[in-house]
């Protein structure tokens, strides 16, 4: 191995590092083989403390200026920027970048959305007409004796406005409750278009823009909607249309979806696209004949972080693991090939995959990484790229010359779902008006809801955050919905299986026992929490649960976050009038007039509010007490 061998004394046992054996198992070796993972590179890197705090500014050259989180209002910048303006002005480029990140994908989707109406893409279609009608529909497009043809491209003309608009509010505020609305237009927040709030959000925190904290959370409000309600919500939603609306379906997840005697071939990142077309190269007969004539039982296609959970939602695809696995899983050396596309995939992979002799691609033109062979990925011709990057993983396994060892742990569970299903799986009708999940709130079985969310992060032990909060939820009757890394987490520890009942308290596991249901439901990748933002609306319009996102009995939660996609969904959520607790580290100084802003000021504002913790039962606890105090507001009791 050529890899630098890194000092073993130094490295934390592994059980600090994860409660996935598997990764566990992979770490092991990869100290024997002498590679390093990224919980290593964390184990020695010490995380900045200056930055940690935000107590620094690099935004022009007088500095970079450092004050001290210790006596935050003792020094300001060169400038003169007081410590609640250089931590607005870096959260509010975390929100931009975040949003910006989710927007693109969204657009990507509605790029290919187009070309597929205009009929210059034909390898994909519209899987879903009811979905398209049904969006359609949500922001006001007359859909009746309208050919799908025609209600698509006026969808389209639409949804463009999520993006470019200048001047009005994004389409999908159509679908939020009105008193939330109303609120967002008091403040001035509701988003034009995403172009121009992440424009915006860049401009004014520009050196000697905006220097009041409040007016820059203002427009990081604004920003942050602009990905929940505008490019996060597209992305899912035509991601539905084309590929189809997720049910729920049993999959495995875990390392052991890995087979020894097959082709493997894992595809990690965010856009569905590229993994849809793998789909169908995997599928076709001439490349599993040619990997049988390379003495493979077949092709086995398997997914990781939000591409993988998305699949995994979708179609049922197999998932071998969350983001701090990504580099892990090649330490099997039964990965012939990795294809990436964009979003959380660490330059670490690339000399992991040279290590174990692992094809790793790069597929996307907004994603190269130094000494990784690029294919790029193109719609209109889209297995020109996913054939090829088979046809490699086939000749890697042909010629495998590294030793298997493929952690033998699968765990199967149900994912799939949607707001329209838990209704539909309660008793009500699919897409009906009947909706019990409002009946078992408001009848106390169910307590409140929560989403759970979110990455893993190798600062803190791998997946053991998320879980242990979830189990603390659901015994005490909160139904928890998830998505990303996660589900995932969840999934490997057998939760999102009906089986899990058990462990949920009286009221949660009657309604999950009755049904056949888990009491964790997975509902696809990052992008997804589009899908919580949609329960929550639509909670409200069901009735009984007050007007307002903000009355409701419901929490969100970021565990083991560690992007800057999180920060900003987390902040959608706030802004929507969730309380969001994250966990791991919090980027902003204690004691200081801006977090007080994010912790209690955005709430009196009639939005949500920021909590954190990294303990996960405090984080629990903070969850269930905020959902007891909304019961208690709508007068209904558990
Ligand atoms: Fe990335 Fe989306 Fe985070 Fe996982 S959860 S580490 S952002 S893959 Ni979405
Ligand atoms: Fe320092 Fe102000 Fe420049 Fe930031 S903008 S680096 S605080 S002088």
């Amino acid at each position: 191995m050529d890899t630098k061998k890194t000092k073993e004394k130094t490295l934390p046992d592994i059980q600090d590092i994860t409660i996935c054996d598997s990764t566990g198992q992979m770490i092991e070796k990869a100290r024997k083989d002498g590679v390093e993972l990224c919980f290593d590179r964390s184990a020695t890197m010490k995380a900045c403390p200056i930055g940690a705090d935000s107590a620094c500014c690099k935004h022009c050259a007088m500095g970079p200026c450092r004050l001290n989180a210790k006596d935050p209002y003792a020094k300001v910048g060169v400038c003169g920027a007081t410590i609640d303006t250089i931590q607005a002005r870096n959260f509010g480029r975390m929100i931009a970048a975040g949003a910006a990140a989710h927007t693109d994908h969204g657009m990507a989707m509605l790029d290919l959305f187009r070309e597929v109406v205009n009929g210059k893409i034909t390898d994909y279609t519209i899987k879903d007409p009811i979905k398209l009608n049904e969006v359609a529909a949500s922001i006001g497009i007359e859909t009746e004796e309208k050919t799908t043809e025609e209600v698509a491209h006026a969808l389209y003309e639409e949804l463009e406005r999520t993006y470019t608009q200048v001047e009005g509010e994004v389409p999908f505020a159509k679908r939020v409750p009105p008193k939330t609305l109303e609120t967002w237009r008091k403040l001035d927040i509701v988003p034009r278009g995403a172009m121009r709030e992440i424009m915006e959000m860049m401009h004014r925190t520009h050196m000697g823009v905006d220097q009041h904290y409040e007016n820059i959370m203002k427009q990081g409000n604004r920003t942050a909607l602009s990905d929940g309600w505008g490019g996060s919500m597209v992305a899912t939603e035509i991601s539905d249309i084309l590929f189809g609306t997720p049910v729920p379906v049993a999959a495995e997840v875990n390392m052991g979806v890995l087979k020894e005697n097959q082709v493997n071939i894992i595809i990690h990142g965010h856009e569905p696209n590229l993994f849809e077309s793998m789909m169908a190269s995997v599928n076709s007969p001439a490349l599993t004949q040619a990997a049988k004539d390379a003495g493979a039982e077949g092709l086995n296609l398997v997914g990781m972080c939000c591409s993988g959970a998305e699949m995994l939602s979708r179609h049922g695809i197999p998932h071998a693991g969350n983001f701090t696995s990504t580099e892990a899983i090649m330490v099997t050396g039964a990965v012939d090939a990795m294809a990436v596309d964009v979003q959380c995939i660490q330059q670490g992979l690339s000399k992991v995959a040279d290590c174990y002799g692992t094809y790793l691609f790069t597929t996307n033109p907004r994603c190269h990484i130094e000494n990784t062979e690029h294919i790029e990925f193109h719609e209109d011709d889209p297995s020109s790229c996913t054939d090829e990057v088979v046809i490699k993983a086939i000749s890697r396994f042909k010629s495998r010359k590294y030793p298997v060892q493929i952690p033998n742990i699968r765990n199967t569970g149900i994912h799939g779902f949607s707001y329209e299903y838990i209704n539909y799986m309660l008793g009500g009708t699919f897409r009906g008006s009947y909706t019990p999940l409002n009946d078992n709130i408001i009848n106390g079985r169910i307590r409140g809801v929560a989403g759970v969310v979110g990455c893993t992060n190798p600062r803190v032990k791998q997946d053991w955050v998320h879980v242990e909060l979830v189990k603390e939820l659901i015994r005490n009757d909160v139904l928890v919905l998830q998505t990303g890394c996660s589900q995932i987490a969840l999934a490997k520890e057998g939760l999102c299986s009906p089986e899990a009942a058990y462990l949920a308290g009286p009221g949660l596991s009657e309604v999950c026992e009755a049904v056949g249901m888990p009491p964790v439901l997975g509902m696809g990748s990052c992008v997804d929490n589009s899908r919580i933002l949609i329960a929550a609306s639509e909670m409200v319009k069901v009735g009984g649960l007050g007007e307002s996102i903000a009355e409701l009995p419901v929490a969100g939660a970021a565990p083991e976050w560690m992007s800057e996609k999180a920060i900003s969904i987390g902040q959608y959520f706030v802004a929507s009038g969730v309380y969001t607790v994250f966990g791991v580290t919090f980027p902003v100084t204690q004691n200081t007039r801006f977090h007080d802003l994010l912790f209690n000021g955005l709430e009196k504002q009639g939005l949500g509010k920021w909590g954190f913790t990294p303990d996960p039962y405090e984080m629990a606890q903070k969850m269930i007490a905020h959902i007891d105090a909304k019961r208690k507001a709508l007068g209904i009791h558990k």
